[in-house]
């Protein structure tokens, strides 16, 4: 079974519950019925759910799984997902809604309409389609939280073509290596970015990273720091093209194509247990639906009334599911914020809150811990009362962050939903619903109707109440990842081989179940670790740390962190030669990790040790380390090949060296 830190231990001890109002309850989207009707009779279930979209010729068959793992939903059916979040509510009278209120870092503004919203999507939909972008090409993504960015992926989904969105903050040799493996044809980017206050390049890196990339045709770029950028923008004239100038005289006019249930809707890169990232794929119909049920059910979000923050990048599937398809299929109007929290100060977040009236915020516990360190004076000096629902994703959250969060957020009233799901679910799959369910603070409490999530032992039997094990998805849904881009083997043995006899997805997750069978997650099984939400592998930084000439070997962990849930531990050993690991070396070191992935995968610590803990078979006791890490009592070392290595490295730690 998976280790437990003390973190998640002393969270299964809570047992306060927050039920909902009657008047929230009266007035909600989701009632308690809607359980018995999807375990009625799932498939029709998702059939209802699937009417929320407007579909150009209806489906034929709900759910063929007959080439499991591989599974089509709304078979048969054709749509165009860009039509379903944008036209269709400009043809239904509003057009007038604003869809983003988008607020800059420096403090721009803009809002945009749905009629906008769709005259700007057809541009740049006829923007590409000049460029000889089709269906099927793949179009890479690295834009900050631009306007642009969601214009550019609805126009891919308009065109057919997939999107690769690229987080902001990964470095040119993570952008090329999704760049290369998709076969980019098209890349698009900004000048730079504000962040801090500060304008930093991005075209420079973009083109860094794009060193002799042969798929590659044109880079577009959005021109948003401008002169505030220091230097040059460097420019390609044979590859490289404004937004502006590309964008700006394209026709308003765009007729979407209806595509099929199934084609492809994008690929996005995640984490997996090796160095390399898997790119994850998404589909059209059944993700537009369970994003679009989801959201409407989950936030309670109601058209035309609220207004909704979710705080996550487009760079991540928060992003894309609870950002553009969702929430814009469900006519949302929304914030989208460029900037960090805490520019130009702490209380940013809510004062966009008070000035937008935001109703519904979603956001990750990482940063309600980190709003926690700064103060609960600081939201109190702003009118939040206009937030009637509260979300957290990315991690477990911490009871303590989560009554936080409700008493200084949420006036001590608002339904808290705590939504388990991955990249790879699509949409949220384990989450409670703010009108039906008492809420439990730590705990994501129940699969959403429709979904079957169990938590199993290691034969794949289910665990009693009290019982612990592993998170496994048994039943098929919508948003389900259609696979591993390029890499069928490793689709099949990472979610579908350690179950392979019951079918069963395994998610990855360590769970439990309390004793009324609410579900309690309790962080990664593998060696993925959670870093402010964000999923970075422990391969993939050792295999930084160790292209580094002064590095030998590496092993890194993820330690329980008060503020970004785990913070990465590396233990290196350095050449014989190599320099003696003081401070200058060390912060090479992790300078080096930021070059080679990004500033989010910089290591917290490094420490330089003469050994590490192996066992007889050459495999790395992480165990150990994070013991080490954590400042614990070292554990069991029965099982290493040498079992005074341990000791070594303590010692080494203590004396300094
Ligand atoms: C949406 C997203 C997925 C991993 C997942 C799990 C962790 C996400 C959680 C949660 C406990 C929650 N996770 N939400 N753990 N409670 N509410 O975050 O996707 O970036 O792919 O990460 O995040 O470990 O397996 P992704």
């Amino acid at each position: 079974m998976t280790e437990q830190s003390p973190a998640l231990d002393n969270l299964l001890t809570e047992s306060r519950t927050f039920p909902p109002s009657d008047e929230f309850a009266a007035q909600a989207n989701a009632k308690a019925d809607l359980y018995a009707e999807a375990d009625a009779d799932r498939e029709a279930f998702w059939a209802k759910q699937a009417e929320r979209l407007t579909w150009d010729t209806k489906w034929t068959t709900v759910l063929d799984w007959t080439n499991a793992p591989f599974a089509k939903w709304f078979v048969g059916g054709k749509l165009n997902v860009a039509y379903n979040c944008v036209d269709r509510h400009v043809e239904s009278g509003h057009g007038d809604q604003v869809a983003i209120h988008w607020v800059g870092e420096p403090g721009d503004t803009r809002d945009i309409t749905y009629a906008e919203l769709k005259t700007e999507v057809s541009k740049a939909a006829n923007a590409l389609a000049s460029l000889g972008v089709t269906a099927g090409d793949v179009v890479a993504i690295q834009l900050q939280m631009v306007p642009e960015a969601i214009f550019a992926m609805l126009a891919c989904a308009r065109i057919g073509a997939l999107h690769s969105v690229v987080f902001g903050g990964f470095s040119p040799t993570a952008l090329r290596a999704r760049v290369d493996d998709a076969a980019a044809k098209i890349v698009i980017t900004s000048d730079g970015q504000f962040r801090r206050g500060k304008a930093a390049p991005m075209k420079a890196n973009v083109d860094e990273a794009l060193e002799g990339a042969e798929t590659v045709e044109k880079v577009i770029v959005v021109k948003r720091t401008g002169d505030k950028l220091e230097g040059e923008v460097p420019w390609t004239d044979s590859r490289d093209l404004w937004w502006h100038e590309l964008v700006d005289g394209q026709s308003e006019e765009h007729t979407p194509e209806a595509f099929d249930s199934e084609h492809p809707l994008f690929i996005l890169y995640t984490s997996g247990t090796t160095g390399k990232p898997k790119g994850i794929l998404h589909t059209s119909g059944g993700f537009l639906t369970q994003t679009a049920y989801t959201h409407h059910n989950v936030f309670d979000h109601k058209a035309g009334e609220d207004v909704y923050w979710c705080t996550a990048d487009i760079g991540w599937i928060t992003g894309h599911s609870y950002i553009v398809y969702g929430p814009l299929a469900n006519r949302v109007t929304q914030v989208v914020y460029e900037g960090t929290p805490n520019t130009p100060h702490e209380g940013r977040h809510w004062e966009i809150i008070q000035k937008y009236k935001v109703s519904i915020y979603y956001t990750a516990p990482t940063l309600i811990r980190t709003f926690m360190k700064w103060g609960a004076e600081i939201p109190e000096k702003y009118d939040l009362s206009t937030l009637r629902v509260l979300g957290s994703v990315g991690e477990p959250i911490n009871p303590e962050a989560w009554i936080w969060y409700r008493e200084n957020i949420g006036a001590n009233k608002t339904p808290i939903v705590d939504t388990w799901w991955q990249t790879e679910t699509g949409a949220i799959m384990i989450s409670p619903l703010p009108g039906v369910t008492a809420a439990k603070p730590g705990s994501a409490q129940k699969a959403l109707p429709g979904i079957s999530a169990k938590v199993v032992d290691d034969q794949g039997n289910e665990v009693g109440p009290g019982g612990g094990g592993y998170l496994v998805l048994d039943k098929p849904w919508p948003s389900m990842l259609r696979g591993v881009w390029g890499d069928e083997e490793r689709f099949k043995e990472t979610y579908w081989s350690r179950f392979s006899e019951q079918g069963f997805y395994f998610a990855g997750d360590g769970a439990k179940y309390d004793n009324d069978g609410d579900v309690w997650l309790l962080g990664r099984v593998d060696d993925v670790m959670n870093v402010s939400g964000h999923r970075i592998s422990t391969t993939e930084v050792e295999s930084a740390l160790v292209s580094h000439p002064t590095v030998a070997e590496a092993a890194v962990v993820g330690a329980t962190d008060p503020t970004t849930g785990q913070g990465i531990v590396a233990f290196v050993i350095l050449r014989g030669n190599a320099a003696d690991g003081g401070e200058a070396a060390i912060q090479e070191l992790r300078n080096h990790v930021a070059k080679e992935i990004g500033p989010i995968a910089k290591p917290r610590q490094i420490m330089v040790v003469p050994e590490l803990p192996k066992t007889r078979s050459g495999k790395i006791m992480r165990r150990l380390l994070r013991d080490v890490a954590e400042n614990r009592q070292v554990g069991d070392v029965t099982t290493l090949a040498d079992s005074s290595v341990m000791d070594l490295i303590s010692s080494g730690l203590k004396s300094g060296k």
